[in-house]
């Protein structure tokens, strides 16, 4: 199974020589959590827009990374205020592109932090663009290791998430300013913090759509691993199915 996980661009100066070095980077928890599934990961650098339908082509899964940047408020019919993060129009619009083709072809997909964001607005979705727009938010900007976690979750009893961790009572990690506002089409709440803040969508269904808030993969429980290890499963079956 070939998963592939999109990364950031950010932009270097190469230090000796003064000229542009620009880099393609992930942080490697998500390719780790992904081989340990038995997957095979693959980083995918943004492409134009020709390149995405072989792409999909050739994965059996995908997973949409976070970053240190918003999702760019014009793709949810917004201005962007003040307290909105960096923007990063290039990989947003491959993201973005990468998961219509993705749920064209009902390829089971992941979205872990701003991946879950992008996801939930690329299907017309809307978010905060900081959490200090929704009264009674609670700390989501946890200052110590992302390997241990932040605050509870509540998972929606009979969800596919509640199904995969096997339990309805979780702590996540907390790495976000931003959250869920408007829910995209045939997406549901699949988790919640104790403030009420979305952590978790899903599109309920045979197809594996996924959106967490957290990052399972920095995260040694069981039941966060379990997530990664439910979308190399929905590959396989997928595989199963087509071939
Ligand atoms: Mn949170």
């Amino acid at each position: 199974m070939l998963i592939g996980i999109t990364c950031n661009i950010e932009a270097r100066i190469d230090a000796k020589r003064g000229c542009p070095a620009d880099v393609f980077l992930t942080p490697r928890a998500y390719a780790d959590a992904v081989a340990r599934t038995g997957a095979t990961p693959v980083l995918l650098p943004p492409v134009p827009p020709s390149h995405i339908e072989p792409l999909v082509g050739r994965l059996d899964a995908l997973v949409i990374s976070g970053g240190a940047f918003d999702v760019p408020p014009a793709y949810y019919h917004e201005p962007t205020r003040p307290l909105c993060g960096p923007q990063n129009d290039e990989r947003s619009r491959f993201e973005r592109a990468l998961i219509q083709a993705g749920l064209a072809v009902a390829l089971p997909m992941l979205g872990v932090c701003g991946g879950m964001q992008i996801l939930n607005v690329t299907l017309g979705g809307g978010l905060f663009q900081d959490l200090s727009e929704r009264p009674g938010s609670g700390e989501h900007q946890q200052p110590h290791d992302k390997r241990q976690p932040q605050h509870p979750l509540r998972l929606a009893p009979g969800s596919r998430l509640a199904q995969i961790a096997g339990r309805t009572n979780l702590m996540a990690n907390s790495t976000h300013h931003q959250a869920v506002r408007t829910l995209g089409t045939g997406l549901q709440v699949s988790a919640t913090a104790p403030d009420g803040v979305i952590e978790a969508i899903e599109a309920p269904g045979p197809n594996f759509v996924l959106g967490v808030q957290w990052h399972p993969e920095s995260l040694e429980l069981q039941e966060h691993q379990a997530i990664y290890q439910a979308l190399t499963k929905a590959a396989q079956t997928r595989t199963t199915l087509t071939r």
